[in-house]
């Protein structure tokens, strides 16, 4: 490691994240020759998949998708036990590739990252951690996860419950012990749908809070047998460049028909056909439009409302399960047995839109109409996303404007392609916003924006330029296309975590670009391939 004059460590670049994205990024630099120290809040590899670790956590992309894609030797030395794996198994996997590539001894764990500031004299990128040290670095690179903010909202009397209260986002290590509680949870979002029906068969009485009720289908998780494996195998140089150019980061898309065309009886059947094949976009891709237009919508919704008639046996309960937001407008949700859990006698549900929680009290929940006694409280309620782990950090780039600052209002978040925003040389963001990482299979955006950044970087030092940002002009372009490209869907009518509705105070927006993964990847190597069009160096 050198130091400075100052004797401040200096490296060519700091990654803040070990999650996916910051140990590709960190394989990728190190391979390249360049000096590269990464910090981690946390004690061990993993990101998401190292807090996460509530009952039923899993992924939504299917596990052979749902990996990186960039070794061969990876691919196969590593085999999926099921389609959705679950958290340990994503983990482990996780600690296999920090293992094989040797990653750990470039990663300081335990570390948080408190601050990085630009110094426009040096050229370079001072950081601090919380721990007061300082280091010196020429890139500055955030790898700290869109969902890694988790989010517990301030109610009234929070400190008065003396029960348990976790979050999913931070779940601890040992098991939590549900049996013969009474257990509270908050939020009915992919976490808390993923958690309840575990949870339930645990608990000795399960109250669910749910503010807005959610569209779910099943996952039709399943063991992965032989041949699926063998032909994934064979095939994987195929599955990868359908997974890189498509719209979602998985090796399909939607169907080429409009809702509006079939009649009734044909869309029922393809729906069904749907629900029962399982997957994250199986309903949206069974037409063109439904992402687009409301009565094309309203048929997959009214499916799925329907299901959830059938599959509640209580009315009342059926009912207050219906979603009414335009489907696929929030990420949508795979579960195993969500609606079902509904019919056992342990579990109720509480409809905080009718009845809004009041405050925490000593023993439980008040909301308006009556106190809930409990014994545990679970916050799945989700994570002030995107925006919300860099503010966490005081970013401060040219003239000491800091990024919080500079996006102060929601309609000036600005970036270009997601990665970089003009006044923070030398600074570049993995699944930042205004990129399509969270609407997609995030393993195949974060390896496009790794291996773009890191050719980018090749490029910088092959051509001897330094501070190199985005130029006003062309990330005023790209924030104008990502709210185009959004007003031309349904995204921006309903509240969800990709427009910041979630978050108190927080300024509305939608935070990612819609025009899928394809799209996206063909409009970054172009600007490389014009020698970085819409940035500055000198
Ligand atoms: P993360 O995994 O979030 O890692 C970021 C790391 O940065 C964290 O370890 C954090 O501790 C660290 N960090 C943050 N700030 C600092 C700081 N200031 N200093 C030091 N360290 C810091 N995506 C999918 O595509 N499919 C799925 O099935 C899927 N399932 C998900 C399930 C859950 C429960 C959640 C929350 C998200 C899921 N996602 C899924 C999204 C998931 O976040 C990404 O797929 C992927 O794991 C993100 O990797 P990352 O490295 O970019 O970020
Ligand atoms: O969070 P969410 P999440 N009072 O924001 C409710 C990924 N992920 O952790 O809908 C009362 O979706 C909130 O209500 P409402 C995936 O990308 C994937 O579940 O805002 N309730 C909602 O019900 C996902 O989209 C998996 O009205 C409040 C819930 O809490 C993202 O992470 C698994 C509230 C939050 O839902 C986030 O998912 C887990 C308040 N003040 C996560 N504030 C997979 O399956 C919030 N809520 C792969």
């Amino acid at each position: 490691m050198a130091l400075n004059h100052q004797n401040v460590p200096v490296f060519d670049a700091v990654v803040v994240g070990a999650g996916f994205s910051g140990l590709y990024m960190l394989h990728r630099l190190r391979e390249a020759g360049y000096s590269v120290r990464v910090y981690e809040a946390a004690e061990d590899v993993g990101g998401t998949w190292y807090w996460n670790r509530y009952p039923g956590a899993r992924c939504d992309i299917e596990s052979i998708y749902y990996n990186y894609t960039f070794s061969e030797e990876i691919l196969n030395e590593w085999t999926w036990s099921s389609r959705y794996a679950e958290q340990p198994e994503i983990l482990s996997y996780i600690n296999f590739v920090a293992d094989k590539l040797d990653l750990r001894r470039d990663i300081q764990f335990k570390n948080r990252v408190a601050a990085a500031r630009y110094d426009e004299h040096n050229r370079n990128w001072e950081i601090r951690l919380e721990n007061g040290t300082l280091v010196t670095a020429e890139y500055f690179i955030t790898a700290i996860g869109a969902l890694s903010a988790s989010n517990i909202p301030k109610f009234k009397g929070l400190d008065s419950f003396k029960g348990e209260m976790y979050h999913t986002g931070r779940w601890p290590h040992e098991k939590v012990s549900f049996s013969g509680k009474r257990v509270g949870v908050i939020g009915t979002g992919s976490s808390g749908i993923q958690a309840i029906p575990v949870i339930a068969k645990e608990a000795g009485h399960l109250t669910v809070f749910q503010r807005t009720p959610q569209y779910s289908c099943p996952a039709q998780n399943h063991p992965y047998d032989t041949e699926v494996k063998f032909k994934t195998r064979e095939n994987y140089d195929e599955i990868k460049q359908l997974m890189q150019y498509s719209m979602h980061g998985i090796p399909s898309g939607p169907q080429l028909r409009s809702a509006l065309e079939d009649t009734p009886e044909e869309r029922e059947r393809q729906y069904e056909e749907a629900w029962q094949e399982g997957g994250l976009f199986s309903m949206l891709y069974r037409y063109n439009d439904i992402h687009r237009l409301p009565e094309a919508n309203e048929t997959a919704a009214a499916f799925i409302r329907n299901k959830i008639k059938q599959l509640v046996h209580n009315p009342e309960k059926a009912q207050k399960l219906m979603p009414t937001y335009y489907y696929g407008t929030k990420r949508p949700i795979l579960d195993t047995d969500y609606y079902e859990t509904y019919n056992r006698d342990n579990v109720s549900l509480v409809d905080i839109k009718a009845e809004p929680i009041e405050e925490m009290t000593l023993n439980g929940i008040r909301t308006t109409e009556a106190d809930y006694e409990l014994d545990v409280i679970i916050f799945a309620t989700g994570f002030d996303a995107m925006t919300g782990p860099l503010f966490k950090m005081d970013i401060r780039g040219k003239n000491d404007v800091s990024l919080k600052d500079k996006w102060a209002d929601g309609a000036e978040l600005k970036t270009f392609l997601g990665l970089a925003t003009s006044g923070f040389p030398n600074m570049f963001m993995l699944t930042g916003p205004q990129s399509p990482s969270v609407l997609s299979n995030m393993l195949i955006s974060i390896e496009q924006h790794v291996e773009w950044v890191a050719d980018c970087i090749d490029y910088l030092r092959k051509h001897r330029l330094e501070a190199f940002e985005a130029t006003v002009e062309a990330e005023e372009f790209w924030s104008q296309q990502c709210h185009a490209l959004a007003e031309m869907s349904l995204l921006t009518k309903t509240d969800s975590w990709y427009m910041g509705a979630n978050i108190e105070g927080k300024p509305r927006g939608f935070l990612a670009f819609p025009g899928g993964v394809g799209l996206y990847r063909l409009l970054c190597d172009d600007v490389a391939a014009r020698g970085y069009e819409g940035f500055t160096s000198s």
